[in-house]
């Protein structure tokens, strides 16, 4: 099996994986300087689009693709369903579901990041920019707010924007801590993406408890896969096909 991962559900399906002492990899693109170790065997670094996919699933025989990447890790998703087309590999896309709101939630949701930077014209405001790092630059039109970011890894260039307030943090994060950054960031907006999961929703409840308002970016359109949102249904997926 290869498990494209960099998510909490991939990191438990590895676990999983483990203890039946399958034959999987789990892949990391190497956007982070040391990726959570796992307790199967990882290779790190791109494939080289579709084709690179496709020939790396041929030379190592993968029966079972699980892409189990970031709902917002587009690229990879496209070449897993073309990579899996080409070579008639088994795909499993393994995604939890969006967060939906609750009682107390003050959400807008938004279809791009361009468009929340948009809607940022006007007054300062302390906005907590929960996006990560590779999207930032698609602020800098709108320098005039106070923004706090938070980054697995300490940037190896000046960020895109004046105003920033650095965290340099891994998650998965929990409510406290996030409770204390909003408090002392004085944040009066959260714009995030809406990654799903347990992992990054931490700042979902702190602003909840404080009443702020929170932006949610769509996740963007995946090609057709066959789904499943929690990895022990991978775990019976490969029962049914192999026995295991
Ligand atoms: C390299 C692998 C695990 C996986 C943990 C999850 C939870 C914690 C929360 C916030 C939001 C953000 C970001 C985030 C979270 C989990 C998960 C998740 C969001 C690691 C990891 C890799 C990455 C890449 C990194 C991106 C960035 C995004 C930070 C490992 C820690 C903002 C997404 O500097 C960079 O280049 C970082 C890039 C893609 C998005 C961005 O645009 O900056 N993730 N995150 C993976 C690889 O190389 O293939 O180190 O373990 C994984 C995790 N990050 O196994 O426990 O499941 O989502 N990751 C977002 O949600 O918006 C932080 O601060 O509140
Ligand atoms: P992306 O934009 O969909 O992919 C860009 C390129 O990075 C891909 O074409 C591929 O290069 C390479 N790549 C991406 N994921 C890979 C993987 N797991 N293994 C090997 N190569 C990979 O991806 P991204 O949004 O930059 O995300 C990169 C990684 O961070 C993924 O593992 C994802 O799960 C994780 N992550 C992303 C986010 C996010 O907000 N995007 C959040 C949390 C975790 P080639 O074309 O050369 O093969």
């Amino acid at each position: 099996m290869l498990i494209l991962g960099g998510t909490t559900e991939a990191s438990r399906l590895a676990q999983l994986m483990a203890s039946r002492s399958l034959r999987a990899v789990l892949s990391y693109a190497g956007r982070v300087e040391t990726p959570r170790s796992q307790p199967i065997q990882t290779r790190t670094g791109g494939f080289g689009g579709a084709q690179g996919l496709a020939d790396y699933l041929r030379a190592h025989q993968i029966t079972h693709l699980i892409d189990a990447t970031h709902p917002f890790a587009a690229q990879i998703s496209q070449n897993a369903a073309q990579a899996a087309q080409m070579t008639g590999t088994r795909l499993i896309r393994l995604m939890r579901p969006a967060w939906q709101p609750g009682p107390g939630d003050n959400w807008r949701d938004l279809p791009d990041l361009a468009t929340a930077a948009q809607m940022l014209a006007g007054p300062p405001r302390r906005v907590f920019l929960a996006i990560g790092r590779l999207h930032l630059a698609d602020f800098t039109s709108q320098p005039q707010h106070d923004y706090l970011v938070r980054l697995v890894d300490p940037p190896d260039s000046p960020l895109p924007l004046p105003n920033v307030t650095l965290e340099i943090a891994r998650g998965p994060f929990d409510q406290a801590t996030d409770l204390a950054l909003l408090r002392r960031h004085r944040s009066d907006l959260i714009i995030a993406k809406n990654a799903g999961g347990a992992g990054a929703s931490a700042k979902l409840s702190a602003a909840r408890e404080l009443g702020l308002p929170v932006w949610l970016i769509a996740r963007p359109a995946l090609p057709e896969a066959e789904t499943v949102s929690d990895p022990a249904e991978i775990m019976d997926l490969l029962h049914a096909d192999l026995g295991v």
